[in-house]
């Protein structure tokens, strides 16, 4: 009886190891990095698809000094960033379930969408 315990213990262990190995692999092999250029016309592109669970690096440019591209903003992730002329500034997410994660500028006039699935 100790042992059938001792036995389906090990097991389960095991399983839950190769998960999480699988999972750490599977994070690490699929980045993606995207470069967003921000203009008077707004964030290009302002549509960004993902897989969830996988890490997002996003690469924001802000190209002229039009507009009023000098923030950008996530409110669902209690992130805002200046964004210096010319300069590149990275926001690093890991969408972790599926839906849309927007994006916009300071006034809330320019907008984008992460779309996870
Ligand atoms: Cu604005």
């Amino acid at each position: 009886m100790k042992n059938k315990m001792m036995k389906m213990l090990a097991v389960g262990l095991m399983a839950v190891m190769i998960s999480l190995s699988v999972n750490v692999a599977d994070v690490a092999a699929h980045p993606k990095t995207v470069k967003v250029r921000v203009t008077k016309n707004g964030f290009s592109p302002a549509t960004i698809n993902v897989e969830k669970g996988h890490k997002l690096t996003l690469v924001f440019y802000r190209a002229d000094n039009e507009g009023c591209g000098k923030e950008v903003v996530f409110p669902s992730l209690n992130i805002r960033k200046k964004l210096p002329l010319k300069k590149n500034v990275t926001v690093k997410i890991t969408p972790t379930k599926a839906g849309e994660i927007n994006f916009s500028c300071g006034m809330n006039m320019m907008k984008g969408t992460i779309i996870a699935e």
